[in-house]
């Protein structure tokens, strides 16, 4: 190391240790010119934000922590009552989102890494906002992804609620080939999104209702590690994006009973480079994505936007990216993509989630152990 790389190196290192400076900058983009603001920092792997109706946010902590972050920027204290959670690897505190009917019932939806007989899985509680916002009563565990295995990664675990009050969960196939599997079967919850109540019961109209073996809570199979979904605002349908092993990630249309091919089919490889299974990139009876992305963007949280601040985004697809640190928009048209631009890249942070405030600026949470909320509006 020569006489001017020393200081740099001890430099690089002390700005590590510190927290990351609040960010007010100005992005051009092929659109409007933006202005991003740190909004909340100081977050241990945020992970998931949802807006309450008056302004404020929920967010959750990867390590199990969840806490409200008011319309004034204030960020509480850890609110009581969430689930212990497995927070090993890509486990922990994960989605949150609000019932349909929060501003009356005040409910309050949470996936996380369960520990239990096997290993670990996703779960969903639920369970009341206190009306001070500092505690979570009678909270309910109202779904329990089976069987548990023993693993660390792809938990999945996007919530979403559809127009007729219907709960998704995404589920990952928890990565490991001895059990990888599983996606393509349907006795099991691997690598599936499961369609609920929100009591936890499951809906008569599942499509694998009544068939023998399967679990009823199934809706769509075959599906690799979804932390990606949202329901499309013109079609009432719920689209993904997955996490591609090396290569693939893919972006799909979920429509009941359907198998997205995982990992029969898939655009990847494996980390090591090896061919999976037999290599199909399609197959009859599999769906194919509508769009994908080689090398991986690693898709966290989307939305489609709808908001009024950035007129010409409307109904864009905004995806969250980890590896790409970007904010991804996607031109959507119909049920196809046109195209796509990379916002905030240069910033170099791994983008988890993504959310629209009721001010119609974009918020997206960033996957760092100083982990922040950034907001994006139109710069003027
Ligand atoms: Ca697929």
């Amino acid at each position: 190391m020569d006489r001017l790389a020393l200081p740099i190196a001890i430099a690089a290192a002390l700005a590590l240790a510190a927290p990351a400076a609040a960010l007010d900058e100005i992005f051009e983009t092929r659109g409007p010119t933006i202005r991003v603001t740190t909004v909340a920092d100081g977050l241990d792997h945020p992970w998931a934000i949802a807006f309450l109706p008056d302004g404020g946010m929920l967010v959750t902590e990867r390590p199990g922590r969840l806490r409200l972050l008011n319309a004034d920027g204030n960020l509480s204290d850890p609110i009581a009552g969430v689930p212990e959670v497995d927070a090993r690897g890509q486990g922990g505190l994960l989605d949150v989102t609000l019932d349909p009917a929060f501003a009356e019932n005040r409910l309050v939806y949470l996936s996380y890494a369960e520990r239990g007989d096997g290993g670990n899985g996703t779960a969903v509680a639920r369970g009341r906002l206190g009306d001070g916002g500092t505690t979570l009563e009678d909270v309910e565990v109202i779904f329990r992804q089976l069987p548990k295995v023993d693993s660390r990664q792809h938990f999945g675990s996007r919530l979403v609620f559809d127009r007729d009050g219907h709960l998704y969960v995404t589920l990952g196939e928890r990565s490991q080939e001895r059990f990888r599997m599983q996606a393509q079967d349907l006795s099991s919850h691997l690598g599936k999104i499961v369609r609920i109540n929100p009591d936890g019961s499951v809906p008569e109209d599942n499509p694998f209702v009544g068939t023998d073996g399967a679990r009823p809570e199934i809706y769509a199979y075959g599906v690799r590690n979804v932390q990606a979904a949202a329901i499309n605002p013109r079609s009432g349908e719920l689209w993904e994006i997955e996490h591609g092993p090396r290569g693939g990630d893919e972006l799909n249309i979920i429509r009941p009973g359907a198998n997205y091919g995982w990992p029969v089919v898939t655009l990847g490889v494996n980390y090591s480079g090896t061919t999976i299974g037999e290599g199909l990139k399609t197959k009859e009876g599999m769906v194919d994505a509508i769009y994908s992305w080689t090398p991986v963007i690693a898709p966290s949280g989307i939305i489609f936007y709808d908001g009024a601040a950035f007129p010409g985004w409307k109904g864009d697809l905004f995806v969250g990216g980890l590896a790409s640190t970007a904010l991804v928009r996607l031109d959507v048209d119909g049920d196809t993509v046109g195209g796509e631009e990379r916002l905030l890249e240069s910033l170099g942070l791994r983008i988890r989630d993504v959310a629209e405030g009721p001010d119609g600026a974009i918020y997206v949470a960033t996957d760092e152990s100083d982990g922040a909320i950034l907001r994006i509006a139109p710069a003027d």
